[in-house]
């Protein structure tokens, strides 16, 4: 019953080209890896310790061979969009040169089938699952990946570009640079603050050089997809913190794809362990090539307090080493939370809609992400994962709250079709609106798939 209404409140609120959709990754749900190249993902689950449950690339949710039935789901679902994204090794196994016939004709037909079903590609370049080989000589922060980048862009845009509705050039940079460079928590956990600084800058560089390519193609609608998020002080003496965290979640992207370059304060507060000389002023044009849309994923706020304040236990992701530079802070999640530690604040999706807009004005945003990780009790054969519909009935509410009063907001993808590895994570946390069961592969539609699908289902046709 409180479904019901829940949806068709919310689907009386969306207008008719509004774009709802659905999102996955390839590294998360794929499989087959012997069928492709190794990626920094394959090499960093080999290592102990590093994937909580110890799970690896193989079977993921078997996607290789279950995909027409994963776009039996989406159809079932009435999404206008899926957004997946391309895996580097399985295009081009080695990074540069050759490229598979195999990679690309999966994700031929993969497009075709979508486009067969009405449903609109969104496809993303890369989602983390770098090629080991480019790993092996520096990653993001080796200064010929972000030509390499440009290459494999050209691979895609010459094969797929007549059929993508809407390209990302990226998916949330700041994992890759701050987690996986001045963290050790993701692939290739480098755990080198500084070089969270010149990845995140190389990954911006390759962006604009990616984007150029796309537009040489006549590829259409694109743009780049941020992890943004408000960020909270609980107490005016981390101010300082607050800014500079601000800076490095928020203000490091938006600024220079603006053309404002990097943020001062971020250079001034991290210049003693830092060589900035890595940024180049024509690189910085490059950077700042125009999008046509921009992509937030959200899931949560980033609440601070001071130092001695205890946290609600662990938040996933969230370490003064991903914030190299920051005064000493605590991360205090307010209750209630994910399963990831992550705070559930609605009301800081639509902050932080409402800051992008005024950052980065006219230009439209979409929500490309957006769930959450809970227990999914199963009942009597059926997930009736209530607290997973309770978060997306609050969030989508938020999101068009934050249109209604300006925000040139243009769509929302749920955080995710299936069940998959959640990274270094692994299976211990489902953020699906599918349950998969890891033996058998089967899929079972949880409550939050019903939920979504009657909102799309109801919503206004005119
Ligand atoms: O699973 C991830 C996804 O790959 C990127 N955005 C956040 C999700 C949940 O952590």
């Amino acid at each position: 019953m409180f479904m019901e209404g829940a949806a068709a409140d919310i689907a009386r609120r969306l207008e008719k080209d509004f774009i709802f959709g659905i999102a996955t990754s390839s590294w998360q749900i794929e499989g087959n890896s012997q069928s492709r190249g190794a990626s920094i993902w394959d090499d960093f689950a080999g290592l102990p310790g590093k994937i909580k449950d110890g799970a690896t690339a193989d079977p993921a949710c078997d996607h290789i061979n279950k995909w027409r039935e994963d776009v039996d789901l989406l159809s079932w679902l009435s999404v206008d969009s899926y957004r997946f994204s391309f895996s580097w090794p399985r295009i081009q196994p080695g990074g540069q040169g050759e490229v598979s016939k195999q990679g690309l004709a999966f994700y031929d037909q993969l497009i075709d089938e979508l486009l067969e079903r009405n449903i609109q590609p969104n496809a993303t370049i890369y989602h983390w699952d770098l090629p080991s080989e480019l790993g092996a000589k520096g990653g993001w922060v080796w200064d010929g990946i972000a030509d390499t980048f440009a290459q494999y862009t050209q691979i895609l845009a010459s094969n797929f570009s007549d059929r993508i509705s809407r390209w990302a050039t990226f998916n949330e940079p700041w994992c890759s640079a701050f987690l996986g460079y001045a963290d050790t928590v993701h692939a290739p956990g480098a755990g080198n603050p500084a070089q969270g600084f010149e990845a995140a800058y190389r990954l911006l560089l390759a962006h604009g050089r990616s984007i150029e390519v796309l537009r040489s193609h006549g590829a259409k609608e694109l743009g780049i997809v941020l992890n943004l998020t408000e960020v909270i002080g609980e107490d005016p003496e981390i101010a300082d913190a607050v800014r500079h965290i601000d800076g490095i979640q928020n203000r490091l992207w938006l600024d220079p794809l603006s053309g404002r370059g990097i943020p001062q304060d971020v250079i001034d507060r991290t210049s003693n362990f830092v060589d900035w000389s890595f940024v180049k002023p024509t690189e910085l044009n490059e950077i700042s090539t125009p999008i046509d849309w921009l992509g937030i994923n959200y899931y949560t706020p980033q609440r601070i307090g001071k130092p001695a304040i205890t946290g609600e236990g662990e938040v996933i992701g969230d370490s003064n080493n991903a914030y190299p530079g920051t005064p000493p802070i605590t991360f205090v999640p307010r209750m209630p939370q994910t399963e990831m530690g992550w705070e559930i604040a609605a009301s800081s999706l639509k902050a932080t809609l409402k800051a992008t807009a005024k950052s980065f004005p006219i230009t439209p945003l979409f929500i490309t992400e957006n769930g959450g990780a809970f227990p999914d009790a199963n009942v009597d054969e059926k997930i009736n994962d209530l607290d997973r519909i309770d978060y997306f009935s609050q969030h989508i509410n938020a999101a068009l709250d934050a249109k209604d009063e300006g925000a040139n907001l243009q769509g929302y993808f749920a955080w995710s079709l299936l069940d998959n590895i959640e990274w270094a994570e692994g299976w211990t946390k489902r953020f699906g609106i599918v349950h998969v069961d890891l033996e058998t592969q089967f899929r079972t539609p949880k409550a939050s798939a019903e939920f979504i699908r009657a909102i799309l289902q109801n919503r206004r046709k005119s």
